[in-house]
């Protein structure tokens, strides 16, 4: 197939450029590099060295002897020449993962709400758009989130794959309707999401788009079999504290001796996927897209669910780190349930990837091996949901490496 990559030189996006290549497809990623120029504001690098995209390509180029095409675009604000791309490349899948993900980011000021909102919605309805006046019938896969559900609102009932079944009384008796479920965002960047929903059940009813959602967990790992084959080809692995997500931060913070960061009394519950099963879902959402015509078609894309205490007593189990408990920047419910049906993937052929196969010590390895160039002032989370939340001070001083950081 002929794939756009969406977002291709991201965390998520990298990892699947490859991986889609490695299978044989021909990819094109599109990316205007926005993630890169964050970094640079925000001061952080990734704990891995990334090259630059042109540097990678070449590298892919070099291992494989696969071509990947690059075009740098800001899908929000270039749609001529988003058009332009589409009918050039004529592509029959495309993969949405072109949007400002981190919470803590979309929460920090009025300025990151503002181009959170901008940014993820004017991509996403751009594409659509752009899909519409090309008239190319690509299957589009979109990386949406869990969060769009919420957390705690259904109790432990079992999430199902996007729709709802609800009775409504009518005078002639009960209704039964299947609605897109309740969304209950939990910050600006996982209102976007919910946003992005509406506008693919309008555009899938009114123009025949054929759109899959995934409806992805938190994202852990680093590495695939691909990016494994060179140096030059490392994934990105975030560790701050607007971009860090909890797994990989006390992944890492365990391998440079940091407390482990738990936000409140850590009840709170998500579902996780790893980097390797993020690709071989992306793959299997391509190949199965739904008809046109059809509602859009929503996949769980996780495989377990942790608590956030329960993962802290893991790691600091495994790797001797003992766990802080710090004032929470975000609002959220301390603890909930949660339950999430995934039987689409599982039907599909996924075999999940859990916690107990090995890769935690992976990724602690990755995350030993670049600890010298790991910040430790910028590991505390500071982006608070409300002006004036408490947050904690940095825990430890000093460089994170040679030798063991200096606990104050
Ligand atoms: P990322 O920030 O590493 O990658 C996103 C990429 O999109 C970046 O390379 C960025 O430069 C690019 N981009 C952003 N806006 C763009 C625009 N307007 N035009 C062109 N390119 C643009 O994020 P990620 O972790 O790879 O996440 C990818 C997708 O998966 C996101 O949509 C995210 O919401 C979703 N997701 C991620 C996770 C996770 O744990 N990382 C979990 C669930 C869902
Ligand atoms: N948390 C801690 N300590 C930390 C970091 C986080 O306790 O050091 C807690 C947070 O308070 C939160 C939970 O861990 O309760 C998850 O936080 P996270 O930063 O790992 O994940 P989140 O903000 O939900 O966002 C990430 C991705 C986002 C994706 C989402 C999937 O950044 O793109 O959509 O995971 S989900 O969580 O399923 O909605």
């Amino acid at each position: 197939m002929r794939v756009l990559v969406l977002g291709g030189d991201g965390f998520c996006g990298w990892p699947t450029a490859l991986y889609l290549s490695d299978r044989g497809h021909d990819v094109t990623i599109v990316d205007n590099l926005s993630r890169r120029k964050i970094d640079i504001d925000l001061e952080v690098q990734s704990l891995t060295p990334i090259r630059p995209i042109g540097e990678r390509i070449a590298a892919w180029r070099e291992v494989s002897g696969r071509q990947i095409g690059f075009v740098q675009l800001d899908l929000a604000t270039e749609y001529d020449r988003l058009v332009a791309v589409l009918r050039d490349l004529r592509p029959d899948a495309i993969v949405h993962f072109a949007e400002q993900r981190a919470a803590p980011y979309s929460m920090r000021t009025t300025q990151t709400k503002r181009y959170t909102v901008d940014n993820n919605v004017r991509a996403t309805h751009n594409l659509m758009v752009a899909l519409v006046e090309t008239g190319i019938d690509a299957a589009l896969a979109h990386l949406g989130t869990m969060g769009v559900y919420g957390y705690g609102w259904s109790g432990s009932a079992p999430i199902p794959e996007g729709y709802l079944t609800v009775k409504v009384a009518t005078p002639d008796g009960e209704l039964e309707r299947e609605i897109l479920h309740p969304a209950n965002p939990g910050s600006v960047y996982h209102m976007t999401k919910t946003l992005d929903q509406l506008m693919f059940a309008f555009y899938a009813k009114n123009d025949g788009l054929r759109i899959t959602d995934l409806h992805q967990g938190i994202v852990w790992g680093t590495q695939t079999p691909q990016t494994s084959r060179d140096e030059r080809l490392i994934n990105r692995f975030d560790y701050d504290g607007d971009y860090g997500t909890v797994l990989n931060r006390f992944l890492m913070q365990a391998a440079i001796g940091h407390p482990l960061t738990v936000h409140g009394t850590g009840g709170q519950t998500r579902a996780f996927i790893h980097i390797r099963d993020t690709v071989r879902c992306v793959e299997l959402a391509i190949g199965n897209p739904p008809e046109a015509g059809s509602r859009p078609l929503v996949l769980n894309q996780i495989t377990e669910t942790y608590s956030v205490l329960e993962l802290a007593k893991l790691v600091g189990d495994k790797m001797n780190a003992e766990i802080a408990y710090l004032p929470n920047p975000r609002r959220e419910a301390e603890a909930n349930d949660l339950a999430v049906l995934n039987d689409q993937f599982l039907a599909l052929g996924l075999e999940p990837t859990t916690l107990s196969e090995g890769l935690l010590e992976e990724c602690t390895e990755i995350a030993a091996r670049y600890r010298h160039r790991a910040d430790v002032t910028k590991i505390i989370s500071r982006s608070v949901w409300r002006a004036g939340m408490e947050t904690s001070d940095d825990l430890v001083t000093g460089p994170a490496q040679p030798g063991e950081p200096t606990l104050t």
